[in-house]
């Protein structure tokens, strides 16, 4: 039934607010939603997505070979979709409208070393408002690894679905033991946001996405729904190819969200069907009023309590003082400086990647994390 998943004294601020998508294009965080859509987690939590099989993630600076390295690489990227796609369906019901973070929005946080296999450090600072851009920095020095990366979204409508075009990449970078390294550039697949006419929304992996390593390896992974493949949601495919080859070695299916295996040998690749480790994350009394659970600490509260005034009182103050802060900046002639990261207008490593295989624009910008990785800083670390 249409608007079945919307509370009865919302419906026609749903429809208003799906007729006002349906006309637009561009910057979906800006628009209004009823009450019942919002979340109350900043999109700067995001990144840690990535991270939340630290134990994949960390098989990465195990692999021996550039063969294996690959395969740890692709186990370790499609295990994160589920986390990456389907996590606010579980925990928040459906897909829902995050926070949208203010300009130097900041989130830190780690995953213990457990058995030797490192500890796990992420750094994440809204680098943009205007449009929303966020970028983050994962690292495990233990493992010689480093996974960096910014994401943003370009939104449109269509038959009756918001597609998102995920804009940005993210590079891995692995050392290796002779001194060496190896990079992997990791581009993000589409999105197709469904539900919306049910007032409950959840997301379909469209088209492909490349995983390509500077040792020449690369993997192409096929995003399917219902009705292709195996016929069901969440289904994907992956070819692993070698070096100047077309003729891939290795072949996996299954669906992202649950298992998949080996084409040829029938053995399970990925299965995400056990719990993940969320992020680790310090005390809100302990922050900095950048940091995003302490800034959306009041608002977050409204949210999940149902006090929706609150919520959004909360929100215009943290607004305006936004605002405030850019007059000043105006006036005065300076500019917002960035905590944790450097723009640069293009990225020399993804484009030398980029070109090993076609399917992603040749150039991009990006953001370079500014920092030693064996250190992990804090705001309060950087002289502002
Ligand atoms: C952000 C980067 C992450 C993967 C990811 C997952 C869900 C996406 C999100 C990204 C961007 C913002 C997003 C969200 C799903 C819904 C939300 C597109 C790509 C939009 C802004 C909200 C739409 C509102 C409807 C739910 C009504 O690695």
């Amino acid at each position: 039934m249409p608007g079945e998943g919307v509370p009865s004294a919302q419906k026609s601020s749903w429809a208003s607010f799906l007729k006002s998508i349906a006309s637009f294009s561009g910057d979906l965080s800006s628009l209004t939603a009823p009450p019942f859509i919002l979340s109350p987690i900043s999109l700067t939590e995001f990144p840690a997505y990535w991270c939340e099989r630290p134990g994949l993630f960390a098989a990465i600076g195990d692999a021996e070979t550039e063969q294996d390295r690959s395969i740890a690489v692709l186990k370790w990227f499609i295990s994160t979709l589920k986390g990456q796609y389907t996590s606010r369906n579980e925990k928040l019901g459906s897909e829902k409208k995050p926070l949208n973070p203010v300009l130097g929005e900041l989130f830190y946080g780690h995953w213990p070393d457990v058995d030797g296999r490192g500890q796990t450090n992420l750094v994440v600072e809204q680098v943009s408002h205007h449009p929303p851009i966020t970028a983050y920095y994962i690292c495990n020095p233990t493992k010689g690894l480093a996974l960096q990366g910014h994401s943003a979204q370009k939104t449109s409508f269509s038959g009756g679905s918001i597609i998102v075009k995920q804009i940005g990449h993210a590079i891995l970078t692995v050392e290796l033991e002779d001194g060496g390294k190896e990079e992997f550039l990791i581009t993000l697949p589409r999105l197709r946001i469904d539900g919306l006419w049910y007032g409950s929304p959840y997301i379909e992996l469209t088209e492909t996405s490349y995983i390509q390593s500077s040792s020449g390896w690369l993997s192409t992974i096929e995003y399917k729904g219902k009705g292709y493949f195996s016929g069901r949601s969440h289904s994907f495919k992956a070819l692993l190819t070698p070096p100047k080859s077309t003729t891939p070695l290795k072949k996996y299916e299954g669906v992202w969200h649950e298992t998949s295996k080996d084409l040829d040998t029938g053995e399970i690749f990925t299965d995400v069907t056990s719990p993940k480790e969320e992020v680790t994350v310090g005390p809100v009394q302990d922050m900095h009023e950048f940091e995003s659970r302490k800034l959306w600490q009041h608002v977050a509260r409204g949210i999940r309590e149902g006090d929706y005034e609150t919520a959004s009182r909360e929100k215009s103050k943290i607004e305006n003082e936004q605002r405030q802060r850019r007059r000043e900046e105006q006036a005065a002639g300076t500019q917002w400086k960035k905590w944790h990261f450097e723009h640069i207008p293009s990225d020399p490593v993804y484009e030398r990647l980029v070109k090993l295989f076609n399917g992603a624009p040749p150039t991009e910008d990006t953001y370079v994390f500014k920092h030693n990785h064996e250190k992990t800083p804090s705001v309060r670390s950087v002289s502002v």
